[in-house]
């Protein structure tokens, strides 16, 4: 067994933290409230090493793969659900879901994904209505034999763009309806993995083809207090090494010329030394909205837990320092097999949600003022010292306050789902 925190120190380790955030000028209680407020989206597929409920035979994952065989993976829409809210229970705040059209409930009829309706996904609004959160979504467009040669909405055969065509349009009403029972706009989000494994001679086909079944797919406009579309770039991925279409400068000139369109970006689909941290201010001043895939790559896309990593604290500050909170839908996008899914998907969520406390405490103005006075010495000085103030006392507080385990404890809950219910799967 871990450790389980005493109430009473929580509450005088707190109090006195907030004396120490004071002397700076800022206001820990202030801060914990703004917290309370931000809504981050669990990535369902961290629950079944994105397997989906379908049974469509395909050779190809579209280069997405969990590695790890931990026993206790999620079989059924029921089983992720369960072991989904097991995790919400362990995560302060009230966060969302966002699951993939894979995981639809078509009570064993097979439909294919361009005949999906928002009725197979009357189970899952339902229970989000239950737990009074939101649904985020993604169309499917790989593991699926129309995906096997890796290429979807930019094939050369028209007959092909237009299956996936009408999944994504299919998505983006399933999207709506999700959003207009749930009060909650759903963000469906858009993602190919169109490339090519070796030196493509044509480039430019592909990405004239992408451009118009986008065209098609987002020509009926829907109510964007009901869905939301996005669409995600990436620079490489497993078999599409030396080429992949919707790369960074696709989508982002795609997204900034048509109106209401939101971009994705996820951490893992850049360079090794390139954060998004940096590129959110240059974008939000182009497009409306940004929504975050907030990953871990380990040399490369690797989609490891998300941990309160320098790069995850970057990001959280831009989003903080600027305001553009409102404007920016965090989701996570991991996915690890090799570790109990659920611990998987509390520390990820956990790690992001104590970054925006983080940046909730740092006292910006004194910051901002030494910048602007040419201070540059207090600048690096002051950014040292801040990383040592008690942000754990005000995060254990905070997960008091909101009814979760304190500090580990969260593990002891986890090891006792995994006998009590993983372990018999
Ligand atoms: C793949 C993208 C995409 C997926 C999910 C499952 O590289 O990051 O977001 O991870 O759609
Ligand atoms: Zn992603």
């Amino acid at each position: 067994m871990l450790p389980v925190m005493n109430e009473k120190n929580i509450e005088t380790a707190f109090s006195n933290a907030k004396e120490i955030y004071a002397l700076y000028g800022v206001d820990a209680e202030k801060a914990l409230d703004t917290l309370a407020q931000i809504p981050v989206s669990l990535n369902c597929w961290q629950g079944d090493d994105v397997g989906g409920f379908e049974n469509i035979a395909s050779a190809d994952g579209g280069g997405i793969q969990a590695t790890g065989n931990y026993p206790g993976k999620a079989k059924t829409a029921d089983q992720l659900r369960q072991d989904a809210e097991k995790t919400f229970s362990l995560i302060p705040g009230r966060h969302r879901f966002n699951l993939h059209a894979m995981y639809g409930e078509t009570g064993g009829k097979k439909v294919d994904r361009d005949a999906l309706l928002p009725e197979h996904f009357s189970r899952w609004i339902d229970w989000a209505k239950s737990l009074g959160i939101g649904l985020d979504f993604n169309p499917t467009c790989f593991a699926h034999p129309l995906a096997d040669s890796g290429m979807t909405l930019s094939h050369a055969d028209p007959k092909v763009r237009g299956f996936w065509v009408n999944h994504c349009i299919a998505s983006r009403k399933i999207g709506a309806a999700m959003g207009k029972a749930l009060g909650s706009p759903t963000v469906t989000n858009i993602w190919i993995p169109d490339g090519m494994k070796d030196i493509p001679v044509d480039r430019l086909a592909p990405r004239e083809h992408l451009r118009q079944s986008l065209d098609q797919i987002l020509e009926e406009p829907l109510n964007p207090k009901h869905n939301l579309d996005t669409v995600e770039c990436k620079l490489f991925g497993i078999g599409s090494e030396s080429y992949v279409v919707g790369s960074h400068e696709f989508y982002m000139g795609y997204a900034a010329q048509r109106k209401g369109l939101l971009l994705t970006l996820d951490s893992g689909h850049f360079h090794p030394t390139e954060t998004i941290a940096d590129k959110i201010s240059s974008i939000l001043l182009f497009v409306d909205e940004l929504q975050l895939h907030v990953s871990r790559g380990v040399r490369w896309d690797s989609d490891h837990v998300v941990i309160l990593s320098d790069d995850l604290k970057a990001i959280a500050e831009e989003l903080v320092r600027h305001n553009f909170l409102p404007r920016v839908h965090i989701g996570l996008d991991f996915f690890d097999a090799s570790i109990n899914r659920i611990a998987a998907w509390v520390t990820g969520t956990r790690a992001m949600i104590k970054a925006l406390l983080l940046a909730l405490l740092e006292p910006t103005d004194l910051l901002r003022k030494a910048e602007q006075s040419g201070d540059f010495t207090a600048r690096l000085g002051l950014i040292e010292e801040l990383k040592t103030l008690p942000l754990g006392a005000v995060w254990e507080y905070y997960c008091l306050n909101q009814g979760v385990p304190v500090g580990a404890a969260w593990l002891n809950k986890v090891k006792q789902y995994e006998k009590d219910v993983l372990l018999k799967r």
